[in-house]
């Protein structure tokens, strides 16, 4: 077994478009608790958004916030098996997907590497990340950010 490791937090980024995209996004919020030595701190709400570099129907988007004592592969890992479990298909990049988990923040670590790339290289370019990331850590996102996101469509559902 691997040595214990002292728990960090880290923000996941949730996305489905395909099948039943809201209930796969609420049961990964669900899920995400239950993966080893990991915690579901707080869940952000459910957003609707337009595809953004994608097709298909609106995407179903949210942020969680984990204290989680997996190291970073690890977590990708197990993000990884929640997607498989869910159907996750890769026919081509960006494609309509039944779930999509994306590591976005652990810790204050940096890592450019080809499997994980930390921060996640794009959650600043996107609403869909930003405004639930803002809604459960509004310390992580600035008011620039979220004015450089604002033409993109997005709604929170209650
Ligand atoms: N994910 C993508 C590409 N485009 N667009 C929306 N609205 N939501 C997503 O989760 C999303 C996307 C790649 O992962
Ligand atoms: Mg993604
Ligand atoms: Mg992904």
């Amino acid at each position: 077994m691997a040595a214990a490791r002292e728990p960090v937090t880290a923000f996941v980024a949730l996305g489905a478009n395909l099948g039943d995209a809201r209930a796969a996004v609420a049961q990964a919020l669900r899920d995400l608790g239950t993966l080893p030595q990991t915690q579901l701190l707080r869940a952000s709400s459910l957003y609707r958004s337009a595809p953004v570099d994608s097709s298909g129907p609106d995407y179903i988007n949210a942020v969680a916030e984990l204290r989680t004592g997996l190291a970073p592969h690890a977590l990708l890992t197990a993000l990884q098996g929640l997607e498989q479990a869910a159907g996750r298909e890769r026919p081509w990049r960006n494609a309509p997907r039944t779930l999509d988990l994306d590591l976005l923040l652990y810790d204050e670590l940096t890592l450019d590497e080809p499997q994980l790339t930390l921060p996640h290289p794009r959650m600043a370019q996107r609403a869909f990340v930003l405004l639930p990331l803002a809604e459960i850590a509004p310390a992580r996102v600035t008011a620039a950010q979220l004015q450089a996101v604002a033409d993109q469509a997005i709604s929170r559902l209650s």
